[in-house]
């Protein structure tokens, strides 16, 4: 299991052609990404997110505090609010315990060793699973080698264009070097904002899901 610390931002053309100077362009793709909660949206409401893309399925779910999570300084802590920490959870028997944990539909035992098993569909019915948004993204990554981060320009099909820089640690990893890695590649790029920057979600949910997305807000999931 790893987990994804990362901090989003807005790409203008400044910053592109700094990172077409610094950074080493990995490649472009495309992928669709189906996410899926209970209609009465027990997933999202305690901030885990579950998706399928390109055949695979992915649980992101809150990470709890561990060894380096701590900042020192008060520049150190104002640049991890600007960063969010996920755990990625994406073996299919591990996403499935983890989400019957949290929604409030009873599954017995039988029935979960039944929908591990299986390699069809039929858990996201069991377990009251429908899906609430589904969009495409053209993601262009780039590395920046000395810092071993990796980011992301993503286009989103409604009209959305979002960059993150990411880092990949193991769980219990050093929260607090990869928050610096960012930190100093936030430098790199120019970037001055000071603000959390919204994800593709977040616009998805507000312009097609407002009953959702309202929900979200006073849970201050978003
Ligand atoms: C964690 C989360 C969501 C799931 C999608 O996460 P995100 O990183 O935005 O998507 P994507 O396509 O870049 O995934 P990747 O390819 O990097 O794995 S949707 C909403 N959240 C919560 C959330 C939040 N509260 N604040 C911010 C800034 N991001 C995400």
């Amino acid at each position: 299991m790893s987990v994804e610390v990362e901090r989003k931002f807005l790409c203008n053309a400044d910053t592109l052609k700094t990172l077409e100077e610094i950074g080493v362009c990995v490649g472009q793709r495309q992928f669709q990404d189906q996410y899926f909660d209970t209609p009465v949206f027990d997933l999202t409401l305690n901030d885990m997110w579950l998706r399928k893309r390109k055949g695979c399925w992915e649980l992101k779910c809150p990470t709890t505090a561990v060894n380096g999570t701590e900042e020192t300084s008060g520049e150190q802590s104002k640049a991890a609010a600007l960063c969010s920490r996920y755990k990625e959870i994406t073996n299919l028997p591990d996403i499935q315990l983890r989400v019957k944990e949290v929604i409030k539909e009873d599954v017995d035992s039988e029935t979960t060793e039944k929908i591990s098993s299986q390699e069809d569909e039929s858990w996201l019915g069991i377990m009251n699973l429908v899906c609430f948004a589904e969009f495409t993204t053209v993601r262009r990554s780039f590395t920046l080698e000395e810092e071993g981060v990796q980011i992301d320009l993503d286009q989103a099909d409604f009209g959305y264009h979002v960059g993150e820089i990411e880092v990949l640690i193991p769980e219990g990893g050093d929260v607090q070097s990869a928050l610096e890695k960012i930190e100093r590649t936030a430098q790199k790029l120019g970037l001055t904002g000071h603000q959390r920057v919204e994800g593709k979600m977040h616009i998805y949910l507000k312009r097609n899901r407002p009953e959702h997305y309202e929900k979200l807000l006073s849970a201050h999931v978003l």
